[in-house]
């Protein structure tokens, strides 16, 4: 295992005492939430099962026989526990590298508490060195493309990547994000957007980083 695989993984495992019994858990995608799901097979005979925010997850999850329910049908869940591919210590996030961040932030709104669990390189003083991904309606694609450019960065269609929602993704380079809560606001305006990938109006509440001297928590 790499050093930053051991990271992940570490982190995965701090954030399963945040998991109570007979819980529905809100479980993300990567390979950091990959970690957490096999951890989380472990005890899979304590939770009522887990709301996946991607097929990909769902499967791992179905695997491991742990039962993979429908938002729709529990309602509000306690927890979620996801990856990120940035985050502030304000616990400001960029999602979406993966391509699900439709999914992620429906069910990061859906959850009382959202544990982010990452090494500690995804650690910035400032979001957008990671190109923010931005979910757009196949039609909108040159549309949100410019209002891209016009906000500064330079999107660039992500090659032969439909989402599990049957959409785009564009990868905006080279966006200054001084206010994540405010440019999310922004990018969520404009027509055709599903999702952009700044999880600030909806920050993590809790972030746990794993690095070479162990997990550090962060709320
Ligand atoms: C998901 O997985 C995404 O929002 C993010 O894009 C990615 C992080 O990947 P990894 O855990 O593999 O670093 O949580």
């Amino acid at each position: 295992m790499s050093d930053s695989d051991t990271y992940k993984k570490a982190a995965a495992e701090a954030a399963l005492e945040y998991v109570k019994d007979d819980m529905v858990v809100g479980i993300g995608t990567g390979s950091t939430a990959n970690h957490f799901i096999d951890l989380l097979a472990a005890m899979k005979g304590r939770i009522e099962g887990a709301v996946a925010s991607s097929e990909v997850s769902a499967e791992r999850l179905r695997g491991h026989g742990i039962p993979v329910l429908d938002l729709n049908a529990v309602g509000p869940l306690p927890l979620y526990v996801d990856g990120a591919d940035e985050a502030t210590e304000h616990l400001h996030l960029i999602k979406g590298g993966g391509g699900a961040l439709t999914r992620e932030k429906i069910v990061a709104a859906a959850s009382e508490q959202f544990v982010c669990i990452a090494d500690e390189t995804k650690l910035v003083g400032q979001l957008g060195a990671f190109p923010l991904p931005v979910e757009v309606i196949p039609m909108a694609r040159s549309h949100v493309g410019r209002q891209m450019l016009k906000l500064g960065g330079q999107p660039e269609l992500r090659p032969g990547f439909t989402t599990d929602n049957g959409n785009l993704i564009l990868d905006v380079f080279n966006l200054e994000i001084l206010n994540p809560v405010e440019m999310e606001k922004q990018i969520n305006q404009i027509a055709g957007v599903v999702t952009v990938g700044i999880f600030a109006q909806r920050p993590a509440d809790v972030l746990i980083l794993g690095g070479p001297k162990g997990v550090r928590v962060l709320s």
